[in-house]
């Protein structure tokens, strides 16, 4: 593939927070050449909003990704582009699995929306997620990740939803909280130790604890 730019804002203070690193950790596992630029939020992404939807980008959000004058938009969809251009590397191999997947998404989906509901409001907000929203969520996705016996959502593979699940588990928790949780344990190992995805963790500040 030719080189790809992925877009995106800086959240909060880690570099990884936030959708643009669901796209992030699939260019690096796959070992595609990219540049990662972060656009500063305000007037400069209404700007470049604006002249995006000039050039006719209908609906710009971040991430989106840039390969020579064509742009992608939406974080699934991107890693699901990059999958089919890749002879569907990160898919099911039918459209069982493929509805699977996409269900596995959605429900990633879910999960994300209430993060960020609970990230941008009250202390009582972020209180709820803590006690009620992750607890259900670690507990669901535990029961997903048992169902085909791993390590893998899907079993042997990993597909999208894989980096989707694995970047809230970071997101939400910090990858903490897991220890009556084996197979989302043994997911967030095999996935940390995937060649690619292990030296590109080597080049990023020390994750902070929740
Ligand atoms: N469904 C989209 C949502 C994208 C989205 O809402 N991105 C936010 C940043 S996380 C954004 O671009 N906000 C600025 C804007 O909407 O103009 C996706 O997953 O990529």
């Amino acid at each position: 593939m030719d080189k790809i730019t992925l877009y995106y804002f800086n959240v909060g203070d880690r570099v990884t927070n936030a959708r643009g690193e669901n796209v992030k950790l699939l260019l690096e596992d796959a070992g595609l050449n990219h540049n990662y630029i972060r656009l500063p939020r305000g007037e400069v992404w209404a700007a470049k909003k604006a002249q995006l939807i000039d050039e006719g980008f209908l609906s710009p959000t971040l991430p989106y990704i840039e390969i020579g004058d064509k742009k992608y938009g939406k974080a699934i969809p991107i890693m699901q582009y990059i999958s089919a251009k890749l002879g569907n590397k990160y898919h099911g191999s039918d459209a069982e699995e493929d509805h699977y997947l996409a269900y596995v998404a959605e429900v990633t989906t879910e999960w994300y929306e209430c993060l960020r509901t609970s990230f941008f409001g009250t202390d009582q907000d972020k209180e709820h997620h803590t006690k009620n929203i992750t607890p259900h969520y670690i507990d669901l996705f535990e029961k997903f990740y048992a169902k085909h016996n791993g390590p893998y959502v899907l079993g042997d593979n990993i597909t999208y939803p894989d980096f989707l699940i694995y970047h809230l588990l970071d997101d939400d928790l910090a990858l903490c909280r897991l220890a009556g949780s084996p197979n989302l344990q043994k997911f967030v190992e095999t996935f940390g130790n995937r060649p690619n995805i292990k030296k590109y963790f080597a080049t990023l500040p020390k994750l902070s604890s929740k």
